[in-house]
């Protein structure tokens, strides 16, 4: 999908002011140095469903499901997707059989940064892996119990092994947002140069804000080789602050965001491939080729097999991220959907829904009983909105605006 704008959108000052489209007409109102992205390049998502999201308590998935979701976040269009095959023997079968399944995502396998876990890692095929090792002083001690120095030769010594096997790369710093500069600069400067394609930068205890990110970003950026070596965000919800440290690590230069599917990971989480893909390709224009209409059922997916219920108020893929209910908003939607709506439900494979009750006003009571089939006049849509008031229960009637319907506003609004 190719979100164009243009100045009869909508939505067109909301991204003058987000900085996504220049229009010199402004530029005395609004620096355009400031804060503005449009020169942002692709960014691409890698979904760690299958392992982060696994360790989401009370999430398990078999080896069937795995590879269905691989199947699905694939065609959907991620550019990686993130399993870990040193859990258990049911988990090393997944990988390999996603591996086997020549998918278009690449395929990383997760394990950590032991020579015996990147076997596994062979054994399976992979062409990626991701090896993880804690930077932090608090880590290190609690639980790798050895210090920085002989942190950094294990690092060295297993980013030796994983090239002399001519694997695809990726070192995780694991909570890097808490370790010490210098150590932190040193061996992401030297795990580049001996050769890693990535380097992923985790707020593994979510307890940056977006500045904090963004320095930290820019940070490691400046120690590493950019050629060499490109940048993931992995950003815990910790303080809900997830999804956007992970934008502002991407407006220091990283090009990866992990997500999981409706956020699922341990905790809190990370951020959902929902929002991030939507983020992406709506606000940050940046890339074109997601299947954006498969989210809501990829997130129903993932309830019914983790048997967690999505909560309706999830952006984009909750029930209500589409529902319309004070008459006021009913009015203006029944008119132009986009007054209340940054983006059409279906794009995303929602569903446009309006709620009628003791909100509904006058003109919410008017459409409703012209959908009744019943002749509309004033005093009939305000008895009928007294009514709805009167009863005292709240939302009384929920319903679809599905194509029939549409076309019927449509002809009322012209007559
Ligand atoms: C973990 C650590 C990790 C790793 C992130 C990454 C984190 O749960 O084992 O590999 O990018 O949050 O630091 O998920
Ligand atoms: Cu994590």
């Amino acid at each position: 999908m190719h979100y164009v704008i243009d100045e009869r959108d909508p939505n067109y000052y909301a991204m003058l002011y987000n900085g996504m489209v220049v229009d010199e007409r402004y530029n005395n109102l609004l620096s355009s140095s400031n804060g503005s992205n449009s020169s942002i390049g692709r960014v691409n998502i890698l979904d760690s469903t299958l392992r982060e999201g696994e360790q989401h308590p009370g999430v398990a998935f078999t080896v069937k499901q795995r590879v269905q979701i691989a199947w699905m976040l694939d065609y959907f269009g991620v550019d990686q997707i993130e399993i870990s095959p040193v859990i258990s023997e049911d988990h090393r079968q997944a990988t390999k059989m996603i591996i086997d399944a020549g998918l278009s995502a690449d395929i990383v396998v997760h394990c950590r940064a032991i020579k015996q876990d990147i076997d596994v890692a062979i054994a399976c095929d992979a062409e990626w892996v991701a090896t993880y090792m804690s930077v932090s002083d608090v880590q290190l001690r609690s639980k790798l119990k050895i210090g920085r120095e002989e942190a950094y030769a294990r690092a060295m010594d297993v980013v030796d092994y994983i090239k002399a096997h001519d694997l695809k790369a990726r070192f995780t710093l694991e909570d890097a947002s808490r370790a010490e500069p210098e150590f932190l600069s040193r061996i992401a400067r030297d795990i580049s140069n001996a050769g890693i394609d990535r380097i992923s930068i985790p707020d593994t205890v979510g307890i940056m804000l977006p500045r904090g990110m963004y320095r930290l970003v820019n940070m490691v950026k400046a120690s590493i080789d950019t050629n060499k070596t490109m940048l993931d965000l992995h950003c815990h919800n910790d303080l809900g602050l997830a999804l956007a440290n992970a934008l502002a690590g991407v407006d220091a230069g990283a090009d990866q965001i992990h997500t999981t599917i409706d956020g699922i990971g341990e905790r809190n989480g990370i951020p959902a491939l929902a929002e991030v893909a939507v983020i992406l390709t709506m606000l940050y224009r940046c890339r074109n080729d997601l299947r954006l209409d498969m989210l809501k059922d990829l997130s129903r997916l993932i309830e019914q097999y983790t048997g967690i219920a999505t909560p309706e108020s999830k952006p984009i893929v909750g029930d209500s991220a589409f529902k319309h209910k004070a008459g006021t908003h009913l009015a203006a939607v029944l008119r132009d959907p986009r007054a209340y709506e940054i983006i059409e439900p279906r794009a995303v494979g929602n569903r446009r829904r309006i709620v009628f009750g003791e909100l509904a006003g006058k003109n919410g009571a008017a459409f409703l009983l012209s959908i009744l089939g019943l002749d509309v006049d004033a005093s009939k849509a305000e008895r009928l909105a007294k009514g709805l008031k009167d009863l005292r229960l709240g939302d009384v009637l929920e319903m679809y605006l599905d194509d029939a319907i549409e076309e019927r506003i449509k002809q009322m609004n012209r007559s």
